[in-house]
């Protein structure tokens, strides 16, 4: 039992500190990939990976569907006080992540205390909360890799929140985010993160497009420049999302979200979060996303999870598809890795998925994916022929017309007369299913 627990109640009495046993372990509550001290590029597991537990998921989902009703009873949501509720949540949560070893974790303003009647009993029971936190992050050594506010269930928002045609719904959603980045800074949050559920449309007919997304841009002007007047110096985040729950989100992926920092200017101050789920239901590939954001030098940060590729819906589950861990991490090692950004866990266990260990055993498994997937694709990268085979494809361009080509040199009157001169080119093979075939070979 951790020192975190002692003298208090323990929610999680039949589960101890989970250890690395290493690859050949059958025990499911231990690691058996994710050694969190073991080196990788000078780096170890747990810098680069920098796990991140998601609040409302794992201390919040009880398994009510749109078909029915609750299926998981938490022994921390038993009181019949909101407040004290909220506060044996954060004993269970710290209880949880301190016995699953991950070093962060992240919440929703609403995750950590329930809305109060009006927005003054709303920050006071967020701000009490909130120094519950600090000192349970002191006690146990996690920190906080993002904050952001629950701008999305509360019946006001059901036209918007900072996208709403109403300035009064506007002016409260901002004194959700002045409240949510108070705690964040308060907490050392790393990141503050946007994801705009509700911030797009149901119908164009009724929508003003336009005029909505220049009031986005307004309103995280408004958040940046808060936050950096009460000394945040973390970085801003915008998860696109195509749909669910609106219709069309106007993050709706990775290229939207960084034409729209572009156009308004917000590319200095903010990132982007990628979901895997999320790219999924835009009809992307993980890779892709991480990839486009990445060649845009705004890749922040990851909310690690999986869909399902059969259904049209945000099924969060806990990542356990090693290729899509790999694709991923051929993209994130050469960027450099996720700096002050992490791996957050944005995923829950099944409705049918009742036992308390159950929320562990998901969380085991993909950490051992997410490792298993960096030292394979580290591998990948530095044993095999993998950057130079990718790099040989565009060695036309690196001297000659190709080189004078990508210097803008050429007009197109240029390239036909070498086109003509030189004739017809030789088909040279993408060799996709040799590509395919080395990533096999190191798994
Ligand atoms: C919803 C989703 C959110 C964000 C934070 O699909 O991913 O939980 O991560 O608001
Ligand atoms: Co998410």
């Amino acid at each position: 039992m951790s020192t975190a627990c002692i003298g208090k109640r323990e929610y999680f009495p039949n589960i101890q500190k989970i250890q690395y046993e290493g690859p050949q372990s059958k025990n499911p509550l231990a690691f058996h990939h994710y050694d969190e001290n073991r080196k990788i590029r000078g780096k170890s597991m747990k810098e680069h990976l920098r796990f991140s537990v998601a609040y409302w998921h794992t201390f919040g989902d009880t398994g009510e569907d749109p078909f029915g009703n609750q299926t998981k009873y938490f022994p921390w949501e038993k009181s019949p006080d909101v407040m004290t509720a909220a506060k044996d949540r954060l004993d269970a949560a710290f209880e949880f992540m301190t016995k699953l070893g991950v070093p962060f974790y992240c919440f929703h303003d609403r995750d950590l205390a329930p809305e109060g009647r009006d927005v003054q009993e709303s920050e006071e029971r967020l701000e009490e909360l909130v120094d519950l936190a600090a000192e349970k992050q002191k006690e146990s050594g996690i920190h906080l890799l993002w904050g952001t506010a629950n701008l999305f269930s509360h019946p006001r928002y059901m036209n918007g929140a900072a996208s709403n045609p109403d300035f009064l719904v506007v002016a409260h959603a901002a004194a959700q985010v002045k409240a949510a980045l108070d705690a964040t800074h308060k907490l050392g949050g790393k990141n503050y993160v946007f994801w705009g559920g509700r911030e797009g449309y149901s119908s164009l007919l009724n929508t003003d497009m336009k005029r909505e997304l220049d009031h986005l841009a307004v309103f995280f002007k408004a958040a940046v420049q808060y936050g950096r007047a009460i000394g945040f110096d973390g970085t801003f985040l915008i998860e696109p999302k195509p749909m669910e729950p609106s219709k069309h989100q106007y993050d709706f992926d990775t290229a939207t979200v960084v034409a729209f920092l572009r156009t308004y200017g917000l590319d200095t101050d903010f990132k982007i979060n990628i979901e895997n789920n999320h790219a999924t239901l835009a009809n992307h590939t993980f890779a892709h996303e991480l990839q486009v954001a990445a060649d845009a030098d705004l890749l922040g940060s990851v909310d690690a999870n999986q869909g399902d590729p059969q259904n049209g819906w945000d099924t969060d589950e806990f990542l356990h598809d090693i290729y899509q861990a790999i694709r991923a991490m051929l993209v994130i090692l050469p960027y450099g890795g996720l700096g002050n950004g992490g791996l957050n866990f944005d995923a829950r266990t099944r409705r049918n998925s009742t036992d308390l260990e159950d929320s562990f055993i998901g969380h085991i498994q993909s950490m051992d994916t997410f490792a298993r997937a960096l030292y394979i694709a580290d591998r990948i990268l530095t044993e095999s022929d993998y950057l130079n085979l990718k790099k040989a494809r565009y060695s036309t361009f690196d001297q000659g017309h190709g080189a004078e080509y990508e210097k803008n040199k050429l007009s197109l009157q240029n390239l036909r007369d070498i086109a003509a001169d030189l004739g017809e080119p030789a088909l040279k093979s993408g060799k996709q299913e040799l590509y395919e075939r080395l990533i096999n070979q190191y798994l």
